[in-house]
């Protein structure tokens, strides 16, 4: 397993629109071991695959405490959202730092191919419904500071070039 680099807003490449996943094959299946292990050693609850630079429609999602309850979904389509929504506090592996909320559906029902291809209907709902919309948005080539004012998004851009150019330096 290995662990993969994580793009930074505003990388471009954050923006692109993810292909779907054409064989769960063994590649794929390497790219989820190295997803999870990424996203567990950057403590974050989710991951999409544009994150790590792939442009295919794959996202890993672990919303347990311990770390233990991994979700792989594949080729993930929304086929319900609940008419009620809410601001939710969301984070970002690709914005560190950057909390805000962001307006999103209490509850999702989407359709997704699993780590084994096996086609999948999950029922979410609290934090693994907001994370799903999250992890689905960055597929669209979506960040969630693009929901927040135009003034917010200016800010957390140059304070992201700012910490990436002293990273850098
Ligand atoms: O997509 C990502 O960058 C992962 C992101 C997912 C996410 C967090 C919170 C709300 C919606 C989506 C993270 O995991 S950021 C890490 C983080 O802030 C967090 C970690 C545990 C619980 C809650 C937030
Ligand atoms: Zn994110």
């Amino acid at each position: 397993m290995a662990l993969l680099p994580i793009l930074c807003y505003p990388n471009p490449k954050l923006h692109t629109v993810a292909k779907p996943v054409q064989a769960v094959d063994a590649r794929i299946r390497t790219l989820i071991a190295d997803m999870l292990e990424t996203m567990k050693e950057a403590k974050g609850i989710g991951l999409a695959a544009t994150q790590v630079d792939v442009h295919e429609r794959l996202i890993v999602i672990d919303v347990s405490e311990q770390h233990e309850d991994p979700l792989v979904l594949i080729n993930p389509k929304l086929i319900w959202a609940s008419p009620d929504t809410h601001v939710n506090e969301e984070g970002c592996l690709s914005v560190p730092g950057i909390y805000d909320g962001v307006l999103r559906h209490d509850a999702v029902k989407v359709e997704a191919q699993d780590g084994s291809g096996a086609l999948r209907l999950i029922e979410a709902d609290g934090l693994l419904a907001v994370c799903i919309q999250h992890e689905m948005d960055h597929l669209m080539g979506k960040v969630f500071v693009e929901y927040l004012s135009p003034l917010k998004r200016n800010r957390i851009k140059t304070k992201m070039i700012k910490a990436q150019r002293e990273a850098n330096a």
